[in-house]
């Protein structure tokens, strides 16, 4: 039987992180704690004796810098790196450059979670003179227009096709790694995990921490008996340290 390894990682802590605004497109760089817990994570994966052949990230800095840091750490800077839109963070519209407790105090708590993290209603849209809308911004020139959002709700399919995609194309020695964000991988272990759009809403995702899947040769997941549900992939490191972190992202808006 072969198994095919699927590593995904989100990106070490922001700026913004720390500072909790919404982000999603903006292009907020690692702060000292996110370049060390890339580091870690790039650590664990090599103790574990993780190999790649392909990685995948976004087009925001602070996916790439944490792959460019873990391949690092695996000296195995030579892989392939292909660099999409389609990874980035979920775009959130209006709410880009806002606090989040400030927004809490604004309009709710409940709001604010439905913005967050329900499936489909997307936080408010933002302007077309936005410096946040991807239209104004050079990189995606070469996108669709009709691609480019002005606020997007937990989106799926879009981080699915190049999540998933890159599998179809690596064949058999496909091991790949994919360094991207709280809800581009949300998304992502929705589709591989099965789980539901219920579910899902209460699933958050630590920075730093790879999740390591093991597939079938039909791209199905092998569960991990150290998984933390309804995830059936398994986290590295200290799960006490990694259920802290969880937690720490769902209280960023309490
Ligand atoms: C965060 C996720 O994205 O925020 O856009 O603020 O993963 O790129 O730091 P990331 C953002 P939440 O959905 O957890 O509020």
């Amino acid at each position: 039987l072969n198994s095919h390894k699927l590593v995904l990682i989100r990106h070490g802590e922001s700026t913004w992180n720390d500072l909790n605004i919404f982000t999603g497109w903006a292009d907020a760089s690692l702060n000292e704690r996110g370049i060390s817990e890339a580091s870690q994570g790039g650590r664990l994966l090599r103790e574990g004796g993780y190999v790649f052949d392909v990685a995948y990230t976004s087009v925001l800095k602070r996916a790439i810098k944490t792959l460019w840091i873990v391949l690092e750490e695996l000296d195995l800077m030579y892989i392939p790196i292909v660099n999409t839109w389609r990874l980035n963070e979920r775009h959130y519209g209006g709410l880009q450059g806002l606090n989040k407790q400030e927004t809490v105090d604004k309009h709710g708590k409940e709001q604010v979670l439905v913005w967050r993290r329900s499936y489909d209603v997307p936080p408010p849209e933002c302007d077309k003179s936005s410096e946040y809308y991807p239209g104004n911004d050079p990189r995606y020139a070469n996108v669709d227009a009709s691609d480019l959002p002005l606020a997007e709700p937990q989106d799926h399919r879009r981080a699915i096709h190049a999540g998933m995609g890159g599998r179809d194309r690596t064949g058999d020695k496909g091991r790949v790694i994919i360094a991207a964000h709280g809800n581009t991988l949300r998304a992502l272990v929705k589709h591989l995990d099965d789980i539901s759009e219920d579910e899902i809403t209460g699933l958050n995702i630590p920075t730093g921490v790879p999740l390591v899947y093991e597939l079938d040769d039909d791209l199905r997941v092998i569960p991990n008996p150290n998984a933390i549900a309804p995830l059936r992939g398994m986290y590295l490191g200290d799960l006490e340290d990694v259920r802290a972190r969880i937690a720490g992202v769902a209280n960023q808006t309490k």
